[in-house]
């Protein structure tokens, strides 16, 4: 890499480690960031002060972690957080793995005792570096204030390189605190680690030779693509190859918005809640899996794929291929790449491809319509209290193409997963799939709407997962921002009664909230709140809380509250359930 190429801002001189990491966030270009502040870190805090950076007190770290992680979903560039030494640490972690998990690159960093004192019962010292490193893609502790730039620049290629993950910079005291002369050549950056993917590498040759061998002669291709297919974006070569080629493209829950929902070529979710798409995998005779890890939800626990289905499956991380379900052909490479190759690959037998699939891709438009037709008293549901399969049409109506919905762990996530349409290709549905955690929703609204301030964002959360996060209301309403929060209020840990109604013949344990009114809640704190009962209501009050700009809108919406009606896609009346089963 020439100088020319690199980034620099060359502040020199005398300056502590604060400030050293300060100055190379700002010359990385970073977005917001969030944290809470401790000792250990103030020289940092004073440093973005002095340099004019955004950064938002957020009232849990874990908040602070989801936030910046639904950042970089929408932006693919580093989200930024920050904790405090021992108790900021650990509030880290589940916020840290959401984005392990997820491929998501993020920086984090946390405080750490001074070095003269460390293990003689210093407050609030833990073992935080053994708590996070299985947290994170990579744990880099800093121990000299002379390296604060080399291994922030190292922390960003690690982010942003092979599948993307968050890297914990742990930073002593005495290091934050110290001192050094640094010159103007120590803050560079390469501007292709500041966002991912860094780097693409394409799939061996020969193996996508194979792939496309198995494609050509497949009647019945079917294209299931995950969460990889965001950070690769390969919206584009996505869409070509499965227009060019008549493959129809089933997504899981992270890998929704991969092809526009509501494209001819889209069956919707698989795997867990399906629509139509279960069953064209069971119809299938081959199966190109795109950045996907095959997991336990998109699998149904393992039932899926059949093993009788040859397999081609691409994704940059060798070692996930073949992981859960054997792989025919592997290809190990960026998703936008390999998807491209396959294009060129298959590219003189297009014409002939879409002429012998025309009967196949024929019938995705019935049996779609024949889906709805039986989904139809669902989603049209007028019942109060409201059905989440109606509230899911009204964001479908309500929500602009550019809009971005956030979802959290509970049914919100569930339910919007199968049943919410995405409008144009993209981040537009962003679900915590990574760790599941229930409360990510409000935090990650927030991140969100800091990523994209000129776009509308929408976060659905349950009632136990608002509950989880209500202190972060203040944090939305202090940054002005217009994000909506949907609350699907069952008065329960729904998901949580509605199997131990399925399985335990209704004998609920801790699984039952109080009533609340969070629109009263919301109003309280500063904040636009709504409460809805009415089915009839919910497209006004959408378009209301889309319509607020500078605060944020609580629609606390009356859902259901019978547990054997919870489960999406699942009269759980009649499921039969043997020793080891998991319904849902
Ligand atoms: C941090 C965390 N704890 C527990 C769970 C297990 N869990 C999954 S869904 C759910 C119910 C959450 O209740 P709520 O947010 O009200 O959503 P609902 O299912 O009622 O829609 C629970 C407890 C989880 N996913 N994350
Ligand atoms: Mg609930």
């Amino acid at each position: 890499m020439s100088d020319a190429e690199r980034i620099s801002n060359r502040p020199s001189g005398r300056m502590n480690g604060g400030r050293a990491l300060a100055e190379m966030l700002r010359l990385a270009g970073v977005g917001p960031m969030f944290g809470m502040g401790g000792f250990q870190l103030l020289p940092f805090y004073d440093a973005l002060a002095q340099l004019g950076m955004r950064h938002f007190l957020i009232n849990d770290e874990r908040c602070g972690a989801f936030a910046a992680e639904a950042y970089a979903r929408v932006t693919n560039r580093p989200g930024v957080c920050d904790g405090t030494l021992g108790p900021g640490a650990t509030n880290l972690v589940t916020g840290l793995i959401e984005a392990l998990n997820a491929g998501t690159p993020m920086i984090a960093l946390a405080g750490d005792t001074n070095r003269a004192h460390s293990w003689k019962n210093m407050t609030q010292e833990c073992r935080q570096a053994e708590i996070l490193r299985p947290a994170v893609k990579e744990l880099i502790r800093v121990e000299l204030t002379s390296r604060v730039p080399e291994l922030l620049r190292r922390a960003f290629a690690v982010a942003t390189s092979g599948r993307p993950g968050p890297v914990l910079l742990d930073v002593p005291e005495d290091v934050c605190h110290g001192e050094h002369d640094f010159a103007a050549d120590d803050f560079t950056i390469d501007p292709t680690t500041l966002s991912a993917p860094a780097r693409r590498i394409r799939p061996d040759r020969a193996d996508i030779a194979r792939a496309a061998a198995l494609i050509a002669r497949a009647k019945r291709p079917l294209i299931l693509v995950g969460g990889g297919i965001h950070l690769s974006a390969g919206y584009q070569a996505l869409l070509a190859l499965a227009e060019a080629q008549s493959i129809p493209v089933a997504h899981t829950m992270s890998g929704k918005g991969g092809i526009v929902c509501t494209h001819p070529l889209s069956v919707g979710l698989f795997g867990r809640y399906s629509r139509i798409a279960n069953e064209l995998i069971e119809a299938s005779d081959c199966l190109l899996v795109i950045g996907c890890k095959l997991g336990e939800i998109a699998t149904k626990r393992y039932a899926l794929p059949p093993a009788r289905i040859p397999l081609v499956h691409l994704d940059i991380l060798a070692e996930e291929i073949g992981r859960c379900s054997p792989a025919t052909v592997a290809l190990w490479g960026d998703a936008r790449a390999g998807l491209e190759d396959l294009a060129e690959a298959l590219a003189d037998d297009d014409r002939r491809a879409r002429a012998a699939r025309a009967d196949y891709i024929g019938e995705i438009p019935a049996r779609m319509a024949a889906w709805r037709q039986e989904a139809a008293a669902q989603l049209d549901s007028s019942e109060r209290p409201i059905h989440m399969a109606r509230l899911c049409r009204e964001l479908n109506s309500a929500l602009p193409a550019n809009a971005t919905l956030v979802a959290d762990g509970g049914f919100a996530g569930h339910w919007t997963g199968l049943l919410y349409d995405t409008k144009s290709p993209g981040r537009h549905f962003i679900p915590d799939r990574g760790l599941a955690s229930i409360g990510y929703g409000l935090p990650g609204g927030i991140g969100a709407a800091l990523a994209a301030p000129q776009t509308p964002v929408v976060a659905i959360t349950g009632d136990g997962g608002f509950n989880m996060m209500l202190g972060e209301l203040e944090t939305a309403r202090r940054a002005g921002i217009g994000l909506t929060i949907v609350v699907v209020n069952n008065a329960a840990s729904g998901y949580v009664k509605a199997l131990q109604h399925a399985m335990f013949r209704g004998r609920y344990q801790s699984s039952d909230l109080v009533e609340m009114d969070y629109a009263a809640i919301a109003r309280a704190m500063g904040c636009v709140g709504i409460r809805v009962e009415d089915p009839e209501r919910l497209g006004a009050a959408l378009r209301e809380g889309l319509a607020e700009r500078s605060r944020p809108t609580v629609l606390d919406i009356v859902v259901t509250r019978d547990p054997a009606r919870m489960l999406p896609a699942v009269d759980n009346r009649t499921v039969e359930i043997r020793q080891g089963d998991r319904v849902a």
